[in-house]
């Protein structure tokens, strides 16, 4: 495999379809070695203030010119996308870590995503509908919000950027895009490829930063109309907040605690394939990664000891060497949360059954790698069964019926995604409807949503907005009820006329 490089060393922000420089700048790491990759600006709110101006010129052209004609602009980055595929996964392994093969899974979201938006550009449907008058003529319609704001996070950079900005701009848009400051490569990428793919300037704007400071400068500029945000909770409940008191629309996903159910009639070898996948892959960074396994407690011992066996057959290491299947955790903040609920796990009386501890030996100790770690006999109550780690950790809840495990998935304040194993087709669709997520699998782990469906989640997990699929669009657009009278007379509706 030819390992590909980047050809700068210090990225720039991308603003009125110029590269702009920033003095200050920050070190970005590779998390499989601790190696610096590149630089990456940190900016203030003056850098939002000139993209958002250029921003607000540019959106209205953009809104007069015809959607399927918008449309060929992601067309294009869909092309582009895909024959660098390669490319992009590699830059996308080195500075997030996760293992190629995900990497490259990742990125052909994107290429869907850019493959879907772009039909969007002969639909975003509207609805016609009867009027209350004669000669009367009622629609409702999509149109662009204006500027809108987007802030994504570094365990999916390419994938959620696409699912935020490929909509945004279909629907006539212009977007101010702040990437993770752990992630900026992909961000670079897509600026480049948005570029190559003829996207007037102005339209995409990527301000990088650290901390809070753009994302605030976001939140508080007056032209900026939507922020759609995917990251931690406490990030998005401050935004929220600040969104709320301008009456800001807002779109959050912050997470979710995923729970995979196995029942007594499970298929326990496909159920510990499904956990082995959505638990520890992407070292457990997912928002919809699994995080507690509701066993029957028929099942619970021949489940832990299959799950244990396929455990230590998991290869750990570096994401850019193929035999490996679970790779590094982002940084040392991610490395400290997990090792701190350790702890917490132990406290709390759960019975640790595998991993625990950080990767130091050989390779490893030149990373941020942690062992995936099995927690038993855990409960519903305890912490390590409630928050989110963000790491390659499961906790193992027994519990004596179906009914308890539909309770025990949803005590949970998130609301992301759950998965059941069964073989009764009743259970399967109680559980579909009683499952209190945005997403629910069958037969299936908690990983893997498609982009054409809505990808979000019911309580703490959001605000009822949702990512991707055609929904997606209602974030980027405001509806317009227009009425067309052709009787050739004032008609008075809601006028009593008799
Ligand atoms: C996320 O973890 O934030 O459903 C996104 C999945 C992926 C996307 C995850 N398609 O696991």
């Amino acid at each position: 495999m030819t390992v590909v490089s980047l050809e700068t060393n210090k990225l720039a922000n991308y603003i009125n379809g110029e590269w702009v420089d920033i003095r200050n700048a920050a070190l970005v790491l590779n998390p499989a070695t601790r190696e610096t990759i590149v630089e990456v600006p940190l900016s203030d709110a003056s850098s939002v203030d000139h993209a958002v101006s250029a921003a607000k010129k540019a959106q209205k052209d953009w809104a007069l010119v015809p959607a399927p004609q918008r449309a060929e602009v992601l067309y294009q980055v869909g092309y582009l996308m895909k024959e660098r595929k390669e490319r992009l996964s590699q830059l996308l392994t080195m500075e997030n870590g996760k293992v190629l093969e995900e990497a490259r899974g990742e990125v052909q979201e994107g290429i869907d995503m850019a493959f879907y938006m772009a039909g969007e550009g002969r639909r975003l449907f509207g609805q016609t509908t009867p009027a209350e008058l004669n000669d009367k003529f009622a629609m409702s319609q999509r149109s662009p919000v204006g500027v809108v704001g987007i802030i994504t996070p570094w365990n999916f950079p390419i994938a959620i950027a696409t699912w935020k900005s490929f909509p945004a701009i279909v629907s006539g848009n212009a977007v101010i895009w702040k990437p993770a400051t752990e992630t900026p490569i992909m961000a670079h990428e897509l600026a480049k490829i948005f570029e190559e793919a003829g996207l007037p300037k102005g339209l995409l704007n990527v301000v990088f930063g650290a901390g809070s400071t753009v994302g605030d400068a976001m939140v508080q500029h007056q032209d900026i109309r939507v922020i759609s945000f995917t990251g931690s909770d406490v990030t998005g409940r401050t935004i929220a907040s600040e969104c709320g008191k301008q009456l800001k629309k807002v779109s959050l996903e912050m997470g979710g605690k995923n729970a995979v159910i196995v029942m007594d009639d499970a298929d326990l070898d496909l159920a510990v394939e499904g956990i082995l996948w959505s638990a520890f892959g992407t070292s457990g960074q997912r928002c919809t990664a699994c995080s507690r396994v509701i066993v029957h407690e028929k099942v619970k011992e021949t489940l832990e000891e299959r799950l244990l066996a396929a455990m230590e057959k998991l290869t750990i290491g570096n994401g850019l060497d193929e035999s490996n299947k679970v790779g590094p955790i982002i940084n040392k903040a991610g490395m400290d949360k997990i090792k701190e609920y350790m702890e917490i796990g132990r406290e709390e009386g759960a019975k640790l059954l595998a991993g625990g501890y950080v990767l130091n030996e050989g390779e490893h100790g030149k990373g941020n790698y942690f062992a995936p770690t099995l927690f038993s006999d855990a409960t519903s109550d305890m912490r390590i069964a409630q928050e989110e780690i963000f790491g390659p950790v499961v906790s193992l809840i027994s519990v004596p019926n179906f009914e308890e495990a539909i309770e025990v998935n949803n005590g949970v304040t998130f609301g992301l995604s759950s998965s059941i194993f069964t073989s009764d087709v009743n259970r399967v669709f109680k559980a579909q409807r009683d499952l209190d997520t945005g997403i629910v699998y069958v037969n299936a782990g908690t990983t893997g949503a498609e982009i054409h469906l809505p990808f979000g989640g019911t309580k703490g997990t959001g605000n009822g907005h949702r990512d991707s699929g055609v929904q997606a669009l209602d974030v980027f657009t405001e509806w317009k009820a227009i009425y067309v009278d052709y009787s050739g007379k004032l008609q008075r509706a809601q006028i009593d006329v008799d």
